[in-house]
């Protein structure tokens, strides 16, 4: 571990977004982040005003008055970064802003790389890696659910877990290695019993987080819908009504959309995206049959289908065959029916034979709440106790749970097998060590890179 005030540089980023806005804000951390801002403030001496304290004053570029700011100060280690940090709020121009990062950098900070700042509170003791990265979560969350999900990491409920998790495996492998000591002598201080007892434990709870990874995928990446059906059939004129924009070309020409459409909305704090396809048909048209093939490739890639058809078009059973053919893999899908405005009452009975089917006009736009109830129930969220549940969120945390798994499968074979204890003992570490990327116990400078970069600038 890094000691916070030592051997870094003073670094500096912007850490509101680009644009004009009321205030913007310029973040420095380092040994040096006072002393540098000290030298180009004109107010009071910064260097000797207490931590957690806001200053009214001047940025001066040799006399030139650049911006009137606030400064606030956080004196280390009682900061973010648990470096000194200090925080710079000017007005928000792109121009002023610039001017004064140049002017700090001329004075002996180094602009920030992506994620530093969050970099420098993970190497320092802030938080751990899980929580680090939902940080990033955090400020990318974009809905209720993924809000939710985002701070619950962040405040460290998973990596709570995670933990506790790694510090009962601790006991055993110290155990084990213990009886190792002892060479020759036949002693047991790891009970074999207990220790099978708590990997199947643990397995369990492993198989439960990775579950939650389907829920977690979708909490923050969103639903994709795929919207299919005949040309005609009134996909884009659906799409655009869920969307409240025209979005999508409608016409009553069959075959006027051809590349895939998509945009997200968020129903219930769900994030659906919803991804309008070229009506499904034969065709001679080269162009069209591309969109066609298109719409076959999302089909398969999405996690939910809505199955829109002209209820005025066709019968009930060729819809039901139709449905059979498009999913073979039982995707979860929806059968809508469209332009009920045109449709008399014997057919709209006619098609009572389908299952939860939803019935709309996507032109007047009619019963669209009954078809965003069907996609809720069908994501079911329903289930989903956020404040209880743990839920994994990240792609790399479901990679060192797996490795975790089969590590501890091997330890299970050992022990079954009556493996000697420094095979038994060479698993639990793998184990171990799997786990512990999780929440960065175990890091490299490439694990650190990877996930930092994906940070912008000023986080
Ligand atoms: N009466 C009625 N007409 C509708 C309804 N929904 C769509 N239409 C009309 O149906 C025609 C086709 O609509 P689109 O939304 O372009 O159909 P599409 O499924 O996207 O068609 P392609 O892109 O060709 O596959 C347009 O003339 C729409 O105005 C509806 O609910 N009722
Ligand atoms: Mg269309």
């Amino acid at each position: 571990m890094i000691n916070p005030l030592h051997n870094t540089d003073t670094i500096v980023a912007v850490a509101t977004a680009s644009g004009t806005g009321a205030i913007a804000v310029i973040r420095l951390s380092g040994p040096e982040a006072i002393t540098i801002t000290n030298s180009v403030f004109k107010g009071k001496d910064l260097t000797k005003q207490a931590s957690h304290t806001i200053h009214f004053g001047s940025i001066r570029d040799e006399g030139k008055i650049l911006d009137e700011v606030l400064v606030s100060l956080f004196v280390g280690p009682h900061s973010y970064t648990k470096e000194n940090v200090v925080e710079i709020s000017c007005h928000g121009s792109d121009f002023i802003v610039q001017q004064i990062v140049k002017l700090l950098l001329k004075n002996g900070a180094r602009l920030a790389n992506a994620g530093e700042f969050t970099k420098r509170a993970f190497l320092n003791g802030q938080f751990d890696l899980a929580q680090a990265e939902a940080v990033a979560d955090l400020i990318s969350s974009d809905s209720a659910l993924s809000h939710e999900v985002a701070m619950k990491q962040m405040r460290g409920g998973f990596s709570q877990e995670i933990k506790r998790l790694r510090g009962e495996l601790v006991h055993f492998a110290s155990m084990i290695e213990l009886e190792l000591d002892f060479g020759e002598e036949d002693v047991e201080f790891a009970d074999r019993d207990q220790l099978r007892t708590l990997i199947l434990n643990i397995q369990g709870i492993i198989r439960e987080l990775l579950k939650s990874f389907e829920l977690g995928n979708v909490i923050k990446n969103g639903v994709p819908t795929v919207i299919v059906g005949n040309p005609n059939a009134g996909k884009s004129t659906l799409l655009n009504k869920l969307l409240n924009e025209e979005k999508a070309i409608v016409s009553d020409v069959p075959g006027t959309t051809r590349d895939f459409i998509e945009d997200e909305i968020n129903i219930e704090g769900i994030t659906f995206r919803f991804i309008d396809t070229a009506g499904l048909r034969e065709t001679t048209d080269k162009v069209e049959a591309i969109g066609v093939e298109r719409t076959m490739q999302k089909l398969s890639q999405s996690s939910l289908i809505i199955y829109l058809f002209d209820i005025t078009e066709v019968t009930a059973d060729e819809v039901q065959a139709e449905l059979d053919r498009l999913n073979p893999k039982n995707l979860p899908l929806i059968a809508v029916a469209n332009k009920i405005d045109q449709a008399s009452n014997e057919k709209l009975i006619a098609f009572e034979s389908i299952e939860n089917l939803v019935q709309i006009s996507a032109a007047e736009g009619a019963n669209l709440e009954d078809l965003k109830q069907a996609l809720v129930n069908k994501v079911n969220l329903g289930k989903l106790n956020t404040q209880q549940q743990t839920i994994v969120t990240n792609l790399r945390h479901v990679d060192s749970l797996n490795k975790t798994y089969a590590a501890l499968d091997d330890v299970l074979n050992g022990l079954a097998l009556s493996m000697s204890g420094d095979l038994v003992a060479a698993d639990i570490r793998r184990a171990l060590y799997s786990l512990g990327e999780i929440t960065g116990e175990i890091t490299t400078d490439d694990l650190l890179d990877n996930i930092f970069t994906k940070f912008c600038i000023g986080k």
